[in-house]
């Protein structure tokens, strides 16, 4: 980034003036995403910013722990869930909603509903929050079918029914990533002013990587086609040259770097937990929309990521995510092993 020629720009897209702009491409539209938009980002801030002081403050530690003032502390898991209920809920335009931090299915007041569901993980990768390894928040966004009346079916739809999904990573920078179905971009957070800037504008995944992504400690239990695929990463029969390896264990900062710089990120189902780790309504989906969006793929091991159906909010898929071409190498795999 040139922070000379940053610090002359005077024409900045902020993210609220590119969803406006978005927006306006829709004569039809009451501005209802917008607003909601608004309230995600709004909740991503203040989690930034209680993630960027957590050591400071003493927030990291169990729930329900004392801080030296005697003060009762939050989670930082626990208050960033706080945080995006209110800011969902507060919006006025959210009916259901579904976190990773509550066991069932959220039902907003009637006095505050509205048309969207809004399925989400507010702090993703929680188990690197004490060592300061980026972290992020995951969402995604449906609309309620004409004439739901807002139950759990509404959010159990494929991952093709969502409207528009992103991220938030907070690591050395503040970065939203953000599809509405028309492409990614990339906002990273300008501190002095509070306001994400489009930093990345259209977001393509590169065609074809060099990395691939995966925690290998589970080597031992990996199907044939997975581990088929490592192997040929590490050792090529074609004569190219073997694949990097990078695992960071924290699915946005490894999503961010698959979209950025290309390659494979994989999470598979192995025969100790044959559905994998990770959650379809709120990890798999929203990083298949954005992927897909990219110009990337997503599969399961047996179909397109998005053509899930879950039968439970908290269902999980194995998931294989990135270069269009890396994708199609793991799709071969499956299906000459069916064949
Ligand atoms: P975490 O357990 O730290 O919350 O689904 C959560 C997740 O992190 C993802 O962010 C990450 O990709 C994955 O789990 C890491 O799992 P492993 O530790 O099993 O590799």
């Amino acid at each position: 980034m040139d922070h000379a020629a940053d610090a002359m720009r005077t024409d900045l897209m902020t993210i609220t003036r590119h969803v406006l702009n978005e927006q306006s491409k829709f004569p039809e539209a009451r501005g209802d995403l917008t607003i909601l938009l608004n309230n995600i980002v709004l909740g991503c801030k203040f989690v930034c910013s209680s993630v960027s002081k957590a050591g400071l403050a003493k927030l990291i530690g169990l729930a329900g722990e004392t801080n030296v003032q005697g003060e009762e502390q939050k989670k930082l898991d626990v208050l960033s869930n706080d945080v995006f209920i209110n800011a969902l809920v507060s919006s006025g335009r959210t009916n259901v909603l579904v976190s990773e931090e509550n066991e069932d299915a959220i039902f907003v007041e009637p006095s505050k509903r509205g048309r969207y569901c809004v399925v989400f993980d507010p702090l993703d990768g929680s188990s690197n929050i004490d060592c300061g390894v980026s972290i992020g928040t995951i969402f995604g966004i449906y609309m309620l079918k004409e004439g739901a009346s807002g139950t759990v079916e509404d959010v159990l739809q494929p991952g093709t029914a969502m409207l528009a999904a992103g991220y938030c990573m907070y690591g050395s920078s503040c970065t939203l990533v953000l599809s509405t179905g028309a492409g990614v971009n990339g906002f990273t957070l300008d501190p002095s002013l509070g306001e994400f800037i489009l930093t990345h504008p259209d977001i393509k995944i590169p065609k074809k990587g060099k990395i691939y992504s995966v925690n290998e400690g589970n080597a031992k239990h990996w199907d044939g086609p997975t581990t088929k695929y490592v192997e040929n990463a590490k050792f090529p029969k074609d004569g190219s040259s073997p694949k990097s390896l990078r695992y960071i264990g924290s699915m946005v900062a490894d999503v961010h770097r698959t979209l950025l710089y290309g390659g494979i990120f994989m999470y598979p189902g192995d025969k100790k937990s044959p559905k994998g780790k990770l959650r379809v309504l709120y990890e798999v989906f929203p990083m298949s929309f954005l992927v897909e969006q990219a110009g990337g793929q997503s599969f399961t091991g047996k179909q397109r990521s998005l053509d899930l159906v879950p039968a439970h909010i908290h269902d999980r898929s194995p998931i294989f995510l990135g270069s269009y071409d890396d994708v199609e190498e793991i799709k071969a795999l499956y299906a000459a092993e069916s064949a």
